[in-house]
């Protein structure tokens, strides 16, 4: 049997790191969106691939750098996505080209199981400074953001011994067993994967702009209803823990009233439940600070993180309290892959990107550019309900207008008038009605910019 690999141009054998020009910081259309070469691609993966595989938008990507994507046509896309939040430091950002480079020349694998390596060990070292709060932190380090909420959910059980998991309305927790029972969307999340795992709650989540009283009263009510559901409903006994996105994401960037974090801490610690903050999307400088949690001064007990966190490499961690981290039996935690040492080292350059680029204020500065292009439109333009998010995460949810309907054929209107224009925005939302920005952090204020005017115009 032959495995027919199909290598069109095998690579010299050479000792020296391959290096590329950098790719031009300009958007570019050679071709309609998708291309003729993206098209005759995009049909045969659909030949040989799952129909359960979605795609945004089906262009084949070659190269990436900065805030561009090249296609194989030689378009060149502003990417307003970062691959869902991931590409923070940019596309192939150079620290971490660098750093993964030597890194896999050296060593690919060993399984953290097995033998140790420094860079799995680097890696905690600096979650474990970064998290927020000054309370003896470890760090345990995974896959992905699915691996990395299940397994906080499993250290909040072995520590408390337990049960039950509390989430919210609109969360997005994964795709595996637990995590897609914690998801609160059917379609296409959950939708025929069922029976779910057991014991998971779900606490309506405070959505200032969709909160029937207003949005003046959605803190105090949706606490009172978290705590009746904790304590009246499930016991607070039973309940190992409380898991939260302090922005969510998937959900639609919804960003919760002021002092509602706070309120979920403090019923947690009154209850001796342990507060898990998911932090896979919004985490490692995305919302103008390392964590969403610190923009409400939260300090949860244990914190997941993944996505931004690797560059684009495959990497999960949980990290927090020692104390939780430590009431796993030795073993209890791991997987083959799980801080992969290639992974670690991407990580490593992403920290160092971001300290180098001082992209934490980048990101409040990409805020205020976004802002300043958007909130004028919405004041004037019925469409846009609200404009929300933080750092480099906004997003755009819009409605049919003079009401609150949800507007999701506007919403993919709108989106597929971006991309055929060269600009990859994300749609999100329960109802699919936001656009969701998720820009990298490395993106040039011209870039942005433009690629906002696309959007102002896809608007109009
Ligand atoms: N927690 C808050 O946002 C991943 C999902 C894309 P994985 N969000 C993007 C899709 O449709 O699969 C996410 C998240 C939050 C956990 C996860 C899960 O992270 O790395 O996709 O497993």
């Amino acid at each position: 049997m032959s495995l027919h690999v199909d290598i069109t141009a095998p690579p010299a054998p050479s000792a020296a790191p391959m290096t590329l020009a950098p790719v031009e910081q300009v958007r570019k259309l050679v071709t309609a969106i998708p291309g003729p070469a993206s098209q005759a691609r995009h049909a045969h993966r659909t030949s040989v691939l799952s129909a359960g595989l979605g795609t945004v938008l089906p262009v084949f990507i070659e190269r990436g750098g900065g805030g561009i994507l090249v296609d194989v046509d030689g378009n060149h896309l502003i990417d307003l996505a970062s691959g869902i939040a991931v590409t923070t430091v940019g596309a192939s950002a150079p620290a971490v080209v660098h750093r993964v480079q030597e890194q896999v020349a050296k060593l690919t694998h060993t399984c953290f199981l097995v033998t140790e390596y420094d860079g799995y060990v680097e890696v905690c070292d600096t979650l474990n400074r970064l998290a927020p709060g000054d309370q003896p932190k470890k760090s345990a380090l995974f896959s992905t953001g699915s691996e990395a909420v299940e397994n906080a959910v499993k250290i909040a059980r072995a520590a408390t011994g337990r049960p039950a998991v509390v989430t919210f309305g609109h969360a997005y927790h994964g795709r595996t067993l637990l995590t897609m029972t914690m998801t609160a969307k059917n379609a296409p999340y959950k939708d025929g994967f069922g029976p779910f795992a057991p014991e998971v709650y779900r606490a309506p989540l405070a959505y200032p702009y969709r909160w029937d009283s207003g949005p003046e009263r959605c803190a105090a009510e949706a606490l009172a209803a978290l705590e009746d559901l904790v304590v009246k409903q499930i016991g607070a006994r039973h309940c190992a823990a409380i898991v939260i996105e302090p922005i969510q994401g998937e959900g639609g960037v919804i960003v919760p009233p002021p002092g509602y974090l706070q309120g979920v801490a403090e019923l947690a610690r009154a209850h001796e439940i342990v507060l898990i903050a998911d932090e896979v999307q919004t985490g490692i400088a995305r919302t103008g600070a390392i964590f969403a949690s610190e923009l409400e001064g939260l300090v949860p007990d244990l914190m997941t993180t993944a996505k931004g966190l690797a560059g684009g490499l495959p990497l999960g961690a949980v990290t927090g309290r020692a104390d939780l981290m430590d009431a796993v039996s030795p073993g209890g935690l791991g997987g083959t892959f799980a801080g992969n040492p290639v992974a670690c080292a991407a990580a490593l350059g992403v920290f160092e990107t971001i300290e180098s680029e001082g992209l934490v204020a980048r990101a409040r500065h990409i805020e205020a550019i976004i802002r300043a292009a958007l909130d004028p439109v919405a004041a004037v333009n019925p469409i846009i309900g609200e404009v929300r998010g933080r750092g480099a995460m906004v997003a755009l949810e819009l409605v049919v207008p003079g009401t609150k309907t949800p507007a999701p054929d506007l919403a993919t209107a709108v989106a597929a008038y971006c991309h055929r224009a060269g600009v990859l925005v994300l749609q999100a939302g329960t109802y699919g009605n936001v656009l969701r920005l998720l820009p990298p952090l490395v993106m040039s204020d011209e870039l942005l910019t433009e690629a906002l005017g696309v959007l102002v115009e896809a608007l109009g």
